[in-house]
């Protein structure tokens, strides 16, 4: 209380002290930088790259932001120097010759020049991020986009196809190629810490190729506008080495995880009502296929619930069924709220068990 009381007095004297516009200016840089350095660090963070491509894109961040506090520099510079200069006469001649001077120099090649540094610097980065054909295929990800959240496919697992959704495992220190699509509007794919981002187009499938350096953990976020949950979009990703890859595809086969869904007698009852609610929307293996909703398979499993909006824990799961629409509102899973909470709750235990 006292320290509070103190830390007011102290902000009035200073308030007082300082002229007015100069206290706005040091609480606009104040503010701008905090934002600012918030994003040097974090999952999300461009400027603390994981991979060569994103090493790639983040020089040329680097530079561009290094030009263009030089090309701001240099226009502040002339506009302050047009306060100083003593006024001179010129003939209207020497007018246009200065005027010509300007357009020429600073309208037209610096211009130029910029850009096709630009470019000099973007077609290597871009081209890192293509499929080109290499001597050993690489691993493939197919990533389906939806509002809002991602169906995640790993084709290539042997025994068959796996699917999860919302979290997306890599073999690290190798390419990946991620086929993105959408089943609805346009999003886009982006792991910031390992490259660009791609759009994810209804009816077409877009590819990048992305590598992590090392094992580690890394965000990602839808980067196109879908809808009013479009921030709500997250997913979560781990580069793992190839073994454990491979033992977490192997440990996701559709008949193990049907066998763990279907053992516990405990919860036969959770497992009808799930036929009869959610099983339109909702595949477990098992029990149902279906794509409207995420695979929930193996949620169990997941660090969170509704694509980064809630982390997850013991009771999650119930949480969400109760208020998943305050959680994430408008989102595309109805409210099943008319359910009495025993039935939620049994569930959201029932799902919690599902783990490979
Ligand atoms: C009309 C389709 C539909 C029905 C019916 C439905 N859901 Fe959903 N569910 C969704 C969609 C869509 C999402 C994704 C919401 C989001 O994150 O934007 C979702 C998300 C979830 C999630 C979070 C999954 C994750 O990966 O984060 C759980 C758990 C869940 N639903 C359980 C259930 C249960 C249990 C029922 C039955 C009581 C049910 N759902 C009924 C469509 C549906
Ligand atoms: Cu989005």
């Amino acid at each position: 209380m006292r320290e509070r009381y103190l830390y007011h007095v102290a902000l009035l004297c200073i308030q007082r002290a300082v002229p007015q516009w100069v206290n706005r200016c040091m609480l606009t840089l104040l503010g701008t930088l905090t934002l600012g350095l918030t994003g040097c660090a974090g999952d999300l963070s461009i400027l603390d790259p994981a991979g060569q491509a994103a090493r790639d894109v983040v020089l040329i961040w680097w530079i561009m932001l290094t030009f263009a506090t030089v090309v701001l520099i240099g226009v502040v510079a002339l506009w302050l120097y047009t306060f100083k200069r003593k006024y001179q006469e010129r003939t209207p001649q020497e007018e246009r010759k200065i005027a010509r001077c300007w357009i020429i120099g600073g309208g037209i090649l610096l211009p130029v020049l910029s850009v096709t540094a630009l470019l000099i610097f973007g077609v290597p980065t871009g081209k890192r991020m293509l499929p080109l054909p290499l001597s050993q295929p690489p691993e493939v990800i197919e990533v389906i986009g939806h509002q809002w959240w991602w169906e995640v496919r790993y084709p290539g697992a042997e025994g068959g196809e796996v699917v999860t959704a919302n979290q997306l495992i890599m073999p690290a220190g190798e390419p990946v190629d991620f086929h993105v699509t959408s089943a609805d509007v346009i999003h886009s794919f982006w792991i910031p810490r390992l490259g660009g981002k791609i759009d994810m187009l209804p009816g077409r499938t877009n590819v990048i190729r992305l590598e992590a350096d090392a094992p580690g953990v890394f965000g990602g976020q839808c980067a196109e506008f879908c809808g009013t949950q479009h921030a709500n979009m997250e997913f979560y990703v781990e580069a793992v080495e190839r073994e454990e890859y491979d033992a977490w595809l192997a440990e996701r086969q559709e008949e193990r995880l049907a066998e763990r869904a279907l053992a516990n007698d405990d919860f036969a009852q959770a497992r009808d009502e799930f036929a009869s609610t959610c099983a339109s929307c909702h595949s477990v293996a098992g029990l149902s296929a279906s794509t409207i909703g995420p695979d929930l398979s193996d949620i169990g499993a997941r660090y969170t619930l509704g694509a980064g909006t809630l982390p997850m824990e013991e009771g999650a799961i119930h949480y969400w069924l109760e208020n998943h629409q305050t959680l994430k509102p408008s989102n595309k899973m109805p409210s099943h709220n008319y359910m009495d909470t025993a039935t939620l709750e049994s569930l959201g235990a029932w799902l919690e068990t599902l783990t490979p």
